[in-house]
């Protein structure tokens, strides 16, 4: 399943900057993003509900869609994949693992140097001034009011049009541009501008790998293209590297 090239490359302690999306997650039993929807949810595009606007027209039920896909990231474990991402950071030098999942899972799995460009479902601030919020009065109206300003208590994620943290996206991008390996991990490669690092990647003569067992826009740009679940092609790829090293 692993090509003997990519593993060959691999040994040799290269800077790697790993891409995650929502398929890294499946395995754990969380929806991916495209299909977050179940249930009552199926009407909407999440599109249109992970945004301002929905919250502005509609702040109990976007509330209450994230608790409920709260609720779930709590629930579930991370899966071997997760796992080993972890140890794949702990075998090399030059490590960075940017996600644009907000559950959580690759810190609990015990990835360190992980930057969450959309944000933590788990983490809050404010609608109108993003005052970090780590708790608030409980009453029966929702969302929850800021203790500092009164505003609606919002998740610390990064919704459509908005932007993401400069700081953050800047450490992704330059990393990107310095790796020797890139891997896009489980991510239908839609969303910029998480969807640029590894065309930056790219561009500056990383070698590029996809593993996602659907074709995305970025596979007729890969060097090697795993078309198997994240949760079974990781593991796998471990596993090979740390044999007879
Ligand atoms: C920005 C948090 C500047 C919320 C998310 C027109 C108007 C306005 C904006 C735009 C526009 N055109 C483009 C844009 C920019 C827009 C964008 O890219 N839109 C796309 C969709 C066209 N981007 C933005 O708005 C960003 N901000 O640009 O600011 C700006 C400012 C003002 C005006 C314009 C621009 C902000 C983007 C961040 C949005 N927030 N999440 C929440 O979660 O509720 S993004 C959301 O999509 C999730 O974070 C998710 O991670 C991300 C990407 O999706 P994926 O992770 O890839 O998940 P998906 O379900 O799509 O795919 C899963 C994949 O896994 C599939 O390929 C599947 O095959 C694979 N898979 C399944 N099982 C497995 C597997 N793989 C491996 N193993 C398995 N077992």
């Amino acid at each position: 399943m692993i090509p003997k090239q990519l593993i060959d490359i691999l040994k040799k302690d290269p800077k790697v900057v790993v891409l995650t999306g929502a398929g890294v997650s499946a395995e754990s039993g969380i929806p991916t993003f495209r299909d977050a929807l179940t249930g009552y949810w199926s009407k909407f595009d999440p599109q249109e509900l992970a945004t301002r606007r929905a919250y502005s027209a509609n702040p109990a039920m976007v509330w209450q869609w994230y608790a409920e896909r709260r609720q779930t990231a709590l629930d579930c474990d991370p899966n071997p994949g997760h796992f080993a991402l972890a140890e794949l950071e702990k075998m090399l030098s030059n490590f960075l693992l940017v996600t644009q999942n907000v559950d959580g899972l690759h810190q609990r799995a015990g990835s360190k140097n992980v930057i969450d460009v959309h944000g933590n479902i788990d983490r809050f601030k404010c609608f109108d001034h993003n005052h970090p919020v780590d708790s608030w009065e409980e009453t029966d109206k929702l969302p929850p009011l800021c203790p500092k300003c009164g505003s609606w208590v919002r998740p610390d994620i990064v919704w459509f049009e908005e932007m993401l943290n400069t700081e953050q996206i800047e450490k992704a991008w330059d990393a990107s541009k310095q790796c020797h390996v890139f891997l896009s991990v489980g991510t239908s490669s839609v969303v910029y501008p998480a969807a640029a690092l590894p065309e930056i990647a790219l561009e500056d003569g990383a070698i590029l790998v996809e593993i996602n067992p659907n074709e995305t826009p970025l596979t007729r740009y890969a060097n090697f293209v795993i078309s198997k679940p994240s949760g079974e092609a990781l593991p796998t790829l471990i596993e090979a590297v740390t044999r007879n090293t």
